[in-house]
Parts: structure tokens; sequence; C-alpha cells
């Protein structure tokens, strides 16, 4: 990696309260998440960050994969112990992907967009996600870990064949190469402040926020669940992050988990 945890310590200097305290910096490992899981089991603080050059074994939601190539792109995960009860968990995702997309924006000033519930893309083409993983025990939550994975510098070539249609990156949209160390500093100084609105229960900031950023609020979409698919008009979020969905038939239906598809206007 060509930067270590204490630049990016230095880059981030006073400015956090909460996450970054520690930074750990690795090379190669299987998946950054694990790794932030392992060591706030081992007794790392809330807030540790860990990031890394590639993953191995790199991970989306759903047993999916992460595609995680060296020397390219960020990989890096927020270990957590988050004040707040599992009914508001899903918004743990929504403030990690307003706080990414935030930083990502004002140092690229590239419009990035979030689609629900995890994605950002540019251009209908995906350049990060957020992998939330929980550990719950009754009414809390032990643990939470959120993986970012945002792709930076890959070129055309760069991107393998089985992503080339859907993926993107942020230099084949701007044209330039952007530091890693820089972006991982604002995305960590970001992800501060918008934690700390999450755990001082200012969820309608969140909410607002994210809704602004979003390519998916007043859009048809179409929702793929486990076990059946709907389509409707994608109309908010509600307190729970829970996306809002007017059916055709004029029913309103409440979504916490599932892929959207938007539906492009032909
Ligand atoms: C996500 O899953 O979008 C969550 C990705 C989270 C990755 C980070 S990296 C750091 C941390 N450590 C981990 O192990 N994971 C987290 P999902 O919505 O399920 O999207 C996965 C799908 O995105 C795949 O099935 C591919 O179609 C596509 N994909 C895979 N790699 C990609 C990449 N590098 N760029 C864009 N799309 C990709």
């Amino acid at each position: 990696m060509e930067f270590t945890a204490e630049e990016i310590k230095k880059l981030i200097s006073s400015n956090v309260t909460e996450i970054g305290k520690e930074i750990v910096v690795y090379d190669e490992v299987e998946s950054t998440n694990t790794i932030a899981y392992e060591l706030l089991k081992e007794g790392y603080p809330a807030g540790t960050v860990v990031i890394a050059d590639r993953q191995t074994k790199g991970k989306g939601r759903l047993g999916r994969r992460w595609i995680s190539p060296a020397g390219k792109n960020i990989y890096m995960s927020f270990a957590l112990r988050p004040n707040i009860t599992p009914k508001y968990a899903t918004l743990i995702t929504l403030t990690s992907v307003v706080a990414c997309t935030t930083a990502v924006r004002r140092y690229t000033e590239i419009p990035v967009l979030i689609k629900w519930p995890n994605d950002m893309l540019i251009d209908h083409k995906k350049i990060g996600g957020i992998l939330t993983e929980m550990k719950i025990e009754g009414e809390k939550i032990k643990a939470a870990v959120v993986g970012i994975g945002l792709n930076i510098n890959m070129t055309e070539n760069d991107i393998p064949e089985e992503i080339k249609e859907i993926a993107t990156s942020l230099r084949l949209c701007k044209g330039e190469e952007f530091s890693r160390a820089m972006l991982v500093a604002e995305i960590i100084k970001e992800f501060d402040k918008w934690y700390q609105l999450l755990e001082k229960k200012n969820r309608k900031t969140i909410i607002d926020r994210w809704m602004a950023l979003s390519g998916t609020i007043g859009k048809q979409v179409k929702i793929v669940l486990s076990d059946r698919e709907l389509m409707g008009l994608a109309e908010a979020i509600d307190e729970e992050g829970r996306l809002i969905v007017k059916l055709h038939d004029g029913k309103y239906e409440k979504i916490s988990a599932g892929d959207v598809t938007l539906l492009r206007a032909k």
C-alpha cells in the first residue's frame, strides 16, 4: 500500500471524535469486514478502521463477490458498536452511503448518486457498494461492521469482463487519477460526522440527505425480493430506513431488504 496508517491519521488530524482513532492498513486480506470484526472482538476500540490494498475474498451482499484488485481501489471497513436499537439497523447502511457519497462528491466533484439501499452509481454504473454486517443479541446491536468498496483508479482494462457492463471507476468518469489516501481520509472524516448524527438519533437529517442524493426516489423501480418481485414508484424512505413504494394498484409497500432495479425511461 502506498500509504501508512500514520499518514491517514495525520490527514484526518483532530477532525474526528470517534472514528479512526485506530487505523490498520494491510496489503492483502481476505475481507476487510472479516478483519474489522476480529479486531473488535480482540478489544480494538469501536471506530477502528481497516483498509486494504486488495482482497482475496471481497464480499458483496447475499453471498455475492466484491471484485477487489490491487493498487487501484479502496476497500475499507469500520468496526462499530452502534448505540441504536436493531429496529433502526438499516439506517447504519444509509448513513454510511450518505457519508461516503458526500465525501466522494466533494473531493472529486463527480455527481455520484445513491441507489437504495447501498449502491453508489455514476451514469447508472456502479462505482461503489456498502456491506453492513451485524451481530444482534436481543434488543442490542453488539457489533456492526460497515465495509465500503470504491472503484477509484481502475481503467477499462482493469475491470474484469464479468462486471464491465455494470461497473465504472472515478478515474473513468473524470479522466484523472485520484489519491486513495486523500479519499480514505475524506471518507473517515465524513463518516465520523454522519455516524454521530445517527447515534444522536438525528435520523431525519440523514434520511433527508439520503433522499437528496438518491437516484431512486421519484423513479419507477423493480424490486426483487427473495420470494417475489414488485414494481412501482419509489416515493420516500421512512424513519426506519425502509423504501416506501407505491404499487400500480395504489397500495403501498415498505421494503427493508431486496434488490432495486431502476426502470429506465425508454
Ligand atoms: C455490495 O454488494 O455492493 C457491497 C460491496 C461491499 C464491498 C466492501 S469492500 C470492503 C468490505 N470488505 C468486504 O469483503 N466487502 C466490503 P452487492 O450489492 O451485493 O453487489 C455485489 C455485485 O456488484 C456483484 O455481484 C457484482 O455484480 C458487482 N460487483 C462486484 N465487484 C464490483 C466492483 N469492484 N465494482 C462494481 N461492481 C462490482
